[in-house]
């Protein structure tokens, strides 16, 4: 098991004499808590190698949290996987007009699924999916007052901007008017999804008919404006350049500055399996390592780093702690077909919290599961798990 002991302690590796003068520079910044450039961003994935970045990105969440590490209890629902629209990396979807090969969920069969978690307890349900011509702003307003009625504890963190701007124009409303109306329905809280890379030439390869950055900016802004909380993703390791990537960061880091309503920032792997993207190969574990270390360093004013471990296996999940990441996500319990599709090691996404816990514990963190906005639940540091719990189906 790799935890931070492996690489060389911070101070070894700033007074290496052959340390490039650039980095050593950014280092300092790093240490006096001063905000990173575009060309500092650009700097560290060209020249930091992963201990150098590693270090530095464990030190930043040393100080902001600890070794504390956060997960929730938390399930999906997809309501549907038909969609209209054709992002090039997308395993999972099925245009409209071949909507057999896919499921279309009703209100009433998604609020079966919620019932199945009558008495668990999760404290989030996270619902996205395909953008389904048929399924407007009402339906999926129903769907909201339905789990609200049926069960007003449980955190509802719903749908991207994809969905929203379809959703939206459709209901011929403004972004403000619309997220209100969802707001009032019991929406909590959004997901990151739909961000991809925000830099119209990488877009335009990759996602050209959704909607574009500033509408996804937008979105995101509008809902932080009715003080709901939200996350955001950047999908990388496919036709992007560094820069491309830095330039995402930086625009998110620009909107956190105006409204503070980001939680988490979770940079999403991607993963090559049955989609036209496919000849594309996959990042090494050590590209990711380094991809969220460098996030941490740029994204200063995001308070959580999430790797999401259905996409990138529990065991490089676990090595992500010790570069700059404090969240895990949670115990999804089978109920995601994103990454499964598009070849995840993780066919099954299902952890139950004794294994989260232990996931975490063995990296030499302290694990502490949280709500959908960190407020936390319990910590599990010092708890024993009875072999029953620890083998129990999640
Ligand atoms: O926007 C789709 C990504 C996202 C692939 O906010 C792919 O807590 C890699 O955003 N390879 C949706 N990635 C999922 C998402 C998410 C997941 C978990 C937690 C949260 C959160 C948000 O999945 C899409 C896209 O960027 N995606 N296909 C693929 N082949
Ligand atoms: Fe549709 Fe989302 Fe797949 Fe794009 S990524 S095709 S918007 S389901």
């Amino acid at each position: 098991m790799m935890t931070k002991e492996t690489y060389p302690a911070l101070p070894t590796i700033l007074q290496e004499a052959s340390l490039d003068q650039g980095l050593k520079k950014i280092a300092d910044k790093v240490l006096a808590q001063e905000r990173l450039s575009q060309e500092d961003g650009i700097m560290l994935f060209e020249k930091g190698d992963l201990g150098f970045v590693g270090a530095l990105a464990n030190h930043v969440r040393e100080r902001m949290h600890g070794d504390k590490t956060y997960f929730n209890r938390n399930f999906h629902i997809e309501p549907t996987n038909v969609c209209v629209f054709t992002c090039k990396f997308c395993s999972y979807s099925r245009l409209y007009k071949n909507r057999e090969d896919g499921w279309e969920l009703s209100v009433d069969q998604m609020l079966h699924i919620v019932q199945k978690y009558d008495n668990q307890p999760v404290t989030e349900v996270h619902i996205v999916g395909g953008v389904h011509p048929k399924m407007d702003l009402n339906f999926f307003c129903e769907l909201l007052q339905r789990i609200r009625a049926h069960r007003p504890d449980l955190h509802i963190k719903a749908f991207t901007p994809v969905e929203l701007d379809y959703m939206f124009r459709k209901a011929k409303l403004t972004v403000e008017e619309g997220m209100k109306k969802l707001f009032d329905a019991g929406l909590q809280s959004m997901p990151g999804g739909g961000a991809e890379i925000f830099h119209p030439d990488v877009r335009s390869q990759i996602c050209h008919d959704k909607v574009d950055a500033e509408g996804w900016l937008h979105i995101h802004r509008a809902a932080h404006e009715l003080g709901m909380h939200s996350n955001c993703t950047m999908l990388y390791g496919h036709v992007e350049k560094f820069w491309h990537r830095v330039d995402h960061m930086d625009r998110l880091r620009s909107l956190q500055d105006d409204t503070h309503g980001f939680n988490t920032f979770i940079p999403l792997k991607f993963r090559n399996k049955d989609n036209d993207m496919a000849h594309i190969p996959e990042s090494s574990i050590i590209e990711d390592l380094r991809m969220y270390a460098i996030a941490r360093l740029y994204m200063d004013n995001i308070p959580h780093l999430k790797a999401y471990w259905p996409m990138l296996g529990r065991s490089t999940a676990q090595l992500t702690l010790a570069f700059g990441v404090n969240d895990l996500d949670g115990t999804i319990d089978d109920t995601t077909k994103i990454y499964s599709m598009a070849g995840s090691e993780e066919q099954t996404p299902s952890m139950n919290t004794a294994q989260l816990a232990l996931l975490i514990r063995q990296a030499g963190r302290r694990p502490v599961e949280r709500d959908t906005v960190y407020n936390e639940i319990k910590d599990y540091t010092d708890v024993e798990f009875s072999d029953s719990e620890i083998l129990a189906k999640a």
